[in-house]
C-alpha cells in the first residue's frame, strides 16, 4: 500500500487530464518551439520530464534510474547482514563438498545468529532438508536457490491493499522509545507529499521533552501542517483535534505521532488504546492503520513487542528501522513468520531514501547478489 503513498501511486485525474494535454500539446508543436523548451527543460523545471521528444521513454528511463538509486541504498544499508549472514551462507553453499548433518547444523548456527529465531530456524532447516531429499539434490551448491527460495516464501504476501489515496487514510504511528517513529513520519510525510497527497500530521508525543518540536521541525522541513497542544496535554485530545482537521481540510493523510512506551507499561498501553478508540470512533469511515515501529538492531525483543502492541491495538503493518545498523538482519524473517503482520516498510540509513517500501524479492537480491 505504500508504494501508493511513496510516490509511486497513480496521480490525480485532474493532473493526469493534464498531463495528457501537455504531452499532446507538445507534440504538434513546431520544430523550434520544441528547441526553446528544451533549453529551458534543462533547468529541471516541471516539463523536466519532457527531456527527449518521447514522454513514454523518458519516464521509463526515469524510472529505471530511480530504481538503480534505491537499489543500491538498499543493498549499502543491508551491507552488515550481507557481509555477515548472506556471505556465510553463501560459503557454506558453496565451500562444502557433500549435504550432510553438519552442513545443516552449522546452516542452523549462523540462521540462530542472525536473530532468525529458533521456531523460524527450525522450520528453514527442517524445509531445507525435506526439499533436498524430495528432488535428490546432491550438491550443496545447488542448496541455495533452493534456500533462497524458501525465504522469498517467508518473507512473500500481505502487502497488496489497494486503496484510494485521495480519501482519507489516519496512520496512527506505535513503538516503544526511539524505535524512530517520528523519523518514519517525516520521511513518509515527504513522500506522500512528492506523491501530491495533502498530509497532515498530529503531535500525538505529549509527554517526551521536545517532542512536539521534533515533529514541527519535520512538518517545516516537509512543508505541511501540524496539530499540536501544550507538552504533557492529553494524546486522545490531540488526535481528536487533528482527525477533525482533517476531515474539515480534506487532507488525504493524517499521520498521528505516539510518545515511546514500553509494550510492558499497562498505564501507557491503556493510553495508547485510548487515541485508537477516539481515531477509529471520529474517523467517519476513513481507512485507519495502525503502522508499529519496530528497531530491527534489538533482535528478538522486536517479537514480543509486537505481540503486545498487536494485542492492544491491532497493528496493520510493520515498519522495520536501522536495518544498517546491524548484521542480524536475520530478524526480519522472525517478524514476518511469527507475527504474521505485513512488513511494509523497512528503513536502512537516515536519508529519505533509506525508507523503502518492503519488496520481498528485491531484499533477497540486495542480500545475496
Ligand atoms: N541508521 C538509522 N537510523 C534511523 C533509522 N530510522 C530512524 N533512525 C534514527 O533513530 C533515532 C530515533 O528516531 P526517532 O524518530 O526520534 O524515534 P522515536 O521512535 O520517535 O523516538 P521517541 O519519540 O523518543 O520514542 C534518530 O536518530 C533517527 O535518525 C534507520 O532506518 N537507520
Ligand atoms: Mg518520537
Amino acid at each position: 500500500m505504500f508504494k501508493k503513498l511513496f510516490g509511486r501511486g497513480k496521480k490525480k485525474k485532474k493532473e493526469e487530464e493534464q498531463e495528457q494535454e501537455e504531452i499532446e500539446f507538445k507534440e504538434e508543436k513546431p520544430e523550434e518551439e520544441k528547441n526553446t523548451e528544451e533549453t529551458q527543460e534543462g533547468t529541471g523545471g516541471v516539463f523536466s520530464k519532457f527531456k527527449t521528444h518521447d514522454p513514454d521513454k523518458v519516464e521509463i528511463e526515469e524510472k529505471e534510474e530511480e530504481e538503480e538509486g534505491f537499489f543500491s541504498r538498499l543493498k549499502n544499508g543491508l551491507s552488515k547482514t550481507r557481509n555477515s549472514f548472506a556471505s556465510q551462507v553463501q560459503n557454506l553453499f558453496t565451500g562444502r563438498s557433500k549435504i550432510d548433518d553438519e552442513l545443516y547444523e552449522d546452516l542452523e548456527e549462523i540462521l540462530i545468529q542472525a536473530d532468525v529465531g529458533v521456531n523460524t530456524t527450525m522450520k528453514l532447516v527442517d524445509e531445507l532438508r525435506e526439499k533436498a531429499k524430495d528432488q535428490g539434490v546432491k550438491k550443496p551448491a545447488e542448496l541455495h536457490d533452493i534456500f533462497k527460495e524458501q525465504l522469498s516464501d517467508i518473507l512473500s504476501g500481505g502487502v497488496d491493499d489497494v486503496y484510494d489515496e485521495h480519501q482519507l487514510t489516519i496512520l496512527m504511528v506505535v513503538g516503544v522509545n526511539g524505535a524512530g517513529k517520528t523519523t518514519t513520519i517525516g520521511k513518509i510525510a515527504q513522500r506522500a507529499k512528492g506523491n501530491n497527497q495533502d498530509v497532515l500530521l498530529a503531535a500525538g508525543d505529549t509527554f517526551r521533552a521536545a517532542a512536539i518540536e521534533q515533529l514541527e521541525e519535520w512538518s517545516n522541513r516537509v512543508g505541511v501542517d501540524v496539530i499540536s497542544h501544550q507538552k504533557g496535554s492529553d494524546s486522545a485530545a490531540v488526535a481528536y483535534d487533528a482527525v477533525q482537521a482533517a476531515k474539515s481540510r480534506d487532507v488525504d493523510l493524517l499521520i498521528v505521532d505516539t510518545a515511546g512506551r514500553l509494550h510492558t507499561q499497562d498505564n501507557l498501553m491503556k493510553e495508547l488504546k485510548k487515541v485508537r478508540r477516539i481515531v477509529g470512533r471520529e474517523s467517519d469511515g476513513a481507512r485507519v492503520e495502525v503502522l508499529l515501529i519496530l528497531d530491527a538492531t534489538t533482535g528478538q525483543n522486536a517479537i514480543s513487542q509486537a505481540k503486545t502492541f498487536n494485542k492492544d491495538v491491532k497493528v496493520d503493518g510493520i515498519a522495520l528501522t536501522k536495518l544498517d545498523g546491524t548484521a542480524k538482519g536475520g530478524v526480519i524473517l522472525a517478524v514476518k513468520e511469527e507475527l504474521g503482520i505485513p512488513i511494509k516498510l523497512i528503513g536502512v540509513g537516515e536519508g529519505i531514501k533509506d525508507l523503502q517500501d518492503f519488496e520481498p524479492e528485491t531484499f533477497i537480491d540486495a542480500l545475496f547478489d
